[in-house]
């Protein structure tokens, strides 16, 4: 069964609405194989995020990683990551089609609720990244 990461992000946990955006993902056939809260550390941020590096936005999405606790899952169903994906809507919520996460509850391209896998060699990596073997069920 395919599996994706999700990371609810400090600006949604702050909102307190963990559990509103878990349910949108059950709601949608996925299920939670692992979750934890976690706080990131500038090396962990720095790391996850490394293919942004040279981008001019890569300190400032650092700094907000860091801002708080972060909520991260492995999703599994069918088609896992890309259902993920259209559950998240586009990267800049102002562009987001109505009903997705990121329409409902993102504020900016920066604050922007939700991070999902974006490829399934993307999603194996960052499912190893947070989670051991035996933390997924
Ligand atoms: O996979 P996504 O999160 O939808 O988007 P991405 O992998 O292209 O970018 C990762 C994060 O980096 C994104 O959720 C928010 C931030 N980001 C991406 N493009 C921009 C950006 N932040 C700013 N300020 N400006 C951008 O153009």
């Amino acid at each position: 069964m395919e599996q994706t990461l999700s990371i609810i992000k400090p600006d949604a946990v702050k909102k307190n609405v963990v559990g509103k955006i878990l349910d949108r993902f059950e709601s949608a056939g996925l299920r939670i194989a692992a979750t934890k809260k976690i706080q990131l550390s500038q090396a962990d941020a720095e790391a996850f995020y490394a293919v942004h590096a040279e981008r001019p936005f890569f300190n400032d999405l650092v700094e907000f990683m860091i801002s708080g606790p972060v909520v991260v899952s492995v999703l599994e169903g069918q088609n896992a990551m890309a259902k993920n994906r259209e559950l998240m809507g586009a990267t800049n919520p102002k562009e987001a089609a109505a009903g997705t996460i990121r329409a409902d509850f993102a504020d900016s391209i920066d604050a922007n609720a939700v991070h999902g896998s974006d490829s399934l060699e993307n999603a194996a990596n960052e499912i190893k990244f947070f989670f051991s073997d035996r933390e997924i069920c």
